[in-house]
Parts: C-alpha cells; structure tokens; sequence
C-alpha cells in the first residue's frame, strides 16, 4: 500500500540504556545513531513521503522505536499499551501527533489488562496479523480485533515464541510477497502468501516496501540480492546502532 506520512522521533541520549537481548553487540553509539536515523528520514522523503519529526524524549530510552505506540491506518488509529513496563508511558506523547492527523473519534487505545504494541501488528490490506508476543497479550489483541472490524478491518493472531515482534521476522512487501525467517518460514497463518525465506540474515526480514522499493538494512548482501531479483529498487540504510536494543527499520517510523 502507498504510503503517503511518516511519522519519526528522534532518539535521545538515554537510548544507550534501551532494552535490548543482545548485549554483546554493545552500547550504542549515540552520534552514530542519530547520524543514522537522519539518514533514516532521508531515504522516506526520497520516497515521496513526508516526514513528521517528533523530539527526543530522554524520559525513555526507547522512545525512538515509534511504531510500537501506535498503530495506524487510514481510517483510524490505535494507541497501544505496551507491555514493557519501561515503554508503557510512552503513548501519552503520541496523542496529541495522532489527533493533528485523524479526528477524536477515530483514535482507539488498548487498555490493560491488554497489552499490545506496534512492532506486533502487520497490515496485509485489510488484514492486520497481530503477533502473541511477550508484549502483546490475547486480550490486547481480542480489543484491537474489536477495533478493527468497525473499520472493516480483519485481525489473525499469530502466536510467536523465538523472536521480540512479530515484525522482527516477518514483513509484507506487496503484491502478496511476504519475507520470512526464523520460525515464520513454516507458520500456517501465512501459507497463502508469496514467501521469500531470508538465508542466514534474520536480521534483514526487517524491510520496509515504501511505495515501489524496498528500504533494507545496509550489510545484508544475500537479502539484497533477493529483493533485487523480486524486482524492486533497493535503498539500504544502516541501523546498526539501533539493532543493537533490537530494533529495525520498521521500529523507526509509523507509516500511513
Ligand atoms: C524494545 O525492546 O522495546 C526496544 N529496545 C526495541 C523495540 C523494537 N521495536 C519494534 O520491533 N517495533
């Protein structure tokens, strides 16, 4: 689906204390970063997008990570509750950016006990798959299901057990190609789909298809490959500094 807005946030100095299951690959670097994520909202705008710019906000070092405090379509949105206790506080910002771009009455919230956030939740048209996740419970995803059909809008739930997001292993570019890895290669919620599995690169089914190409993460050559021979232009934009709290290119931005 085109994409039309992005909405992005700066991510603070305290983001070298964000969450993360890797702490082998280290601290970020926060010059890097931020040098990163301009790079970031460049390749968007390159794509016609335009791009919102929120500032950082050093109340949470994971703030940066946008997606997961919203998700957004058309027609409405939906402001999350996290389940990271850390992260959960960050939607209070998002409100008032949500409401310069959809009314009052189309903006919905997960409420507790339901937990759910963005990087979970992948829209295929009208379907949106939302992942069982650590962070996004069965009821967060009964609510948001809720939500959705008012829109017209269908929900499948996907339970998953080896990675963050369900977006961490699986990402939908168009015309029902889906990128797979991990324990996405085999899910039979996604049997009709186009698959194109990602060898040894998990990392890389973090893409974004940005109105006809294809935003990888730089340093994958394999997936790279792969995306060139589906057919659609590549731009690679370096997110090693935000790989190492576990977040990819999808994390960055809500897109609409
Ligand atoms: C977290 O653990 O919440 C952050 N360090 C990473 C969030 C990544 N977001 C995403 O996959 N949508």
């Amino acid at each position: 689906m085109n994409c039309k807005n992005v909405i992005v946030k700066i991510p603070c100095k305290a983001m070298v204390q964000g969450i993360t299951s890797h702490p082998e690959l280290g601290k970020p670097d926060y010059v890097r970063a931020l040098a990163q994520h301009d790079a970031y909202i460049k390749a968007m705008e390159s794509l016609g997008v335009k791009v919102r710019v929120l500032p950082a906000d050093e109340s949470y070092p994971d703030s940066c990570f946008v997606e997961d405090v919203a998700v957004v379509s058309e027609k409405c949105a939906v402001v999350t509750n996290p389940g990271a206790p850390s992260r959960n506080a960050e939607t209070r910002a998002i409100i008032p950016v949500l409401e310069d771009f959809w009314t009052k009455e189309s903006i919905h919230r997960i409420s507790a006990p339901g937990t759910l956030e963005g990087g979970d939740v992948m829209r295929v048209e009208n379907t949106f798959y939302a992942g069982l996740s650590e962070r996004t419970n069965a009821e967060g995803i009964r609510q948001f299901t809720v939500i959705m059909e008012r829109y017209g809008y269908k929900t499948i739930a996907v339970p998953l057990t080896e990675v963050l997001h369900l977006k961490t292993g699986v990402n939908y570019l168009d015309g029902n190609k889906l990128l797979v890895a991990g324990e996405f290669i085999t899910k039979q919620e996604f049997a009709s789909f186009d698959k194109t599995v990602i060898p040894r690169e998990d990392y890389a089914a973090n893409c974004l298809w940005i109105n006809g190409t294809v935003i990888l993460p730089a340093g994958f050559p394999k997936t790279e490959a792969i995306i060139r021979r589906l057919g659609w232009p590549v731009l690679p934009v370096d997110t090693s500094e935000f790989r190492k709290l576990d977040g990819g290119l999808s994390c960055l931005s809500l897109r609409f």
